[in-house]
């Protein structure tokens, strides 16, 4: 049987076809576009004070939509009642959004106009 003949040695890369437009399987491929993945932007959700709405809602929205310990839950509702606004949490936007829904909805469950919002970050 006769011998194999020796494979022939890789070829150098042919200069007429940039790499960056060749898959090297026979297909020239489109012009490569330069990809840039953003980072996801963030957005605060804000709680705002009213005149009505019970010190102690506020702290149990905080710990439970927010997962804020009472410690923290308390000074951030306090923030609000003495500045206007404060801000809950940093998330991207699906979650910010999602936040406010449920904040939204307690807050109606139980009464209390107590407001909330998301902003840009
Ligand atoms: N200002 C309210 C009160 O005195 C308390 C309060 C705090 C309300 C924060 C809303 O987001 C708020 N009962």
């Amino acid at each position: 049987m006769p011998a194999d003949p020796p494979s022939s040695p890789p070829k150098p890369p042919d200069p007429a076809r940039s790499p960056e437009r060749d898959d090297n399987q026979g297909t020239v491929l489109a012009e490569r576009q330069e990809q840039r993945v953003e980072p996801p932007k963030l957005y605060q959700v804000v709680l705002l004070n009213d005149d009505y709405t019970p010190m102690e809602f506020v702290v149990l929205v905080l710990q439970e939509y927010f997962l804020r310990d009472i410690d923290t839950a308390t000074q951030i509702m306090l923030k609000i009642h003495h500045e206007g606004r404060g801000v809950c949490g940093v998330y991207s936007k699906d979650i910010a959004a999602t936040k406010v829904e449920l904040v939204q909805a307690a807050a109606k469950r139980a009464g209390h106009p107590l407001q909330c919002i998301m902003e840009a970050a």
